[in-house]
């Protein structure tokens, strides 16, 4: 297998599997009381889709791709750092989703096809179950974890350099977007809640896989250039999803956002604008990385994985 060649499923399986191992392996290591425990392992295994650690995954092998002259012929795939950095990005966004669909926010019942974890578990252990994940996504970036080669001082304060600013950036865009609950707001507007709301972390997982690979700055700049498209363009998706498609398909509601009278890109611009806007994003995207690295990125299959769950 190279990396030029490399199948985007193949790369999906292998980040799930690694995935599902290693968050085993950071909550046994976390040893948290019961139901705190029983708590989190529900939120970290409902079937979610894997976006953030995806794209860790890909930052990496896009710049390792372009840095090496060896192809990569080896599984696993990724080194432990880049292992730490998908866990990361998967527990803080996880402890996200139990937040945003507790009683005092979105007040949603249903996440990953399943009961949100405060109706499984009532409102105090699923906002303990968020906290500690928060803190154990940081955790998996510095501390000594079993199955893990210790990681160095160096590479975990420049993941934490990366990452931490742009988990801060999360919880802004969220007081950002309760304060324009039930208010008229201009597009720029929308576009700064969902830089830092939905971007950041889109944004945190790029970087922290190119760091993982030893990026330079050029790089770092074609794949910031990449994620924030993205991670706009997954915003606009997800507003005009919650009005196109059902329930089942999302595994939570649907039409949640005309609900708490939410201000959308499907709102500002009507379903069609969005739509061609969210296409433009991917294109700028893909661009930035067309222009920048071998044409065979798995961050464009990605990219174009994400646009096709449009149709
Ligand atoms: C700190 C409470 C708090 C919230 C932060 C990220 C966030 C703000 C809230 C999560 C809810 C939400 C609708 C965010 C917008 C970004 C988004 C589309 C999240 C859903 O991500 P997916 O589709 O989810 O990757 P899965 O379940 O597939 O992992």
């Amino acid at each position: 297998m190279t990396n030029q060649h490399l199948n985007f499923d193949t790369l999906s399986q292998q980040v799930i599997s690694t995935l599902q191992a290693d968050i085993e392996t950071l909550l046994n290591h976390a040893n948290l009381p019961s139901p705190l425990h029983e708590a989190c392992h529900y939120a970290m295994t409902g079937q979610g889709k894997k976006v953030r650690p995806l794209l860790v995954a890909s930052g990496y092998l896009t710049v390792l791709a372009s840095s090496q002259a060896a192809t990569i012929d080896t599984l696993p795939l990724f080194d432990d750092n880049c292992r730490r950095a998908m866990l990361a990005v998967e527990f803080l966004h996880t402890y996200s989703l139990i937040h945003d669909d507790l009683p005092c926010m979105d007040d949603d019942d249903l996440r990953r096809g399943r009961p949100t974890c405060h109706i499984k578990f009532g409102e105090a252990t699923a906002l303990l179950a968020g906290d500690v994940l928060q803190t154990l996504a940081f955790e998996a970036l510095s501390a000594d974890l079993p199955g893990f080669a210790p990681i160095s001082n160096d590479k975990a304060a420049s993941l934490l350099t990366l990452f931490a600013p742009r988990a801060r950036r999360m919880v802004s865009g969220q007081m950002l977007d309760l304060n324009a609950e039930n208010k008229q707001v201009s597009q720029p507007q929308l576009e700064a809640i969902h830089r830092d709301k939905t971007g950041a972390l889109i944004e945190a997982a790029v970087l922290m896989g190119a760091a993982c690979a030893d990026a330079n700055d050029t790089q770092y700049q074609a794949l910031t250039s990449f994620a924030s498209n993205v991670g706009l363009a997954f915003q606009v998706q997800d507003d005009i999803l919650d009005v196109t498609s059902s329930t089942d398909t999302l595994g939570k509601p649907t039409g949640s956002d005309e609900g708490l009278n939410k201000s959308t890109y499907v709102k500002l611009m009507g379903v069609e604008a969005a739509t061609d806007y969210a296409k433009s994003l991917f294109l700028a995207a893909t661009q930035a990385i067309d222009d920048n690295f071998d044409k065979n990125s798995s961050l464009i299959d990605l990219a174009q994985w994400l646009w096709q769950r449009q149709k």
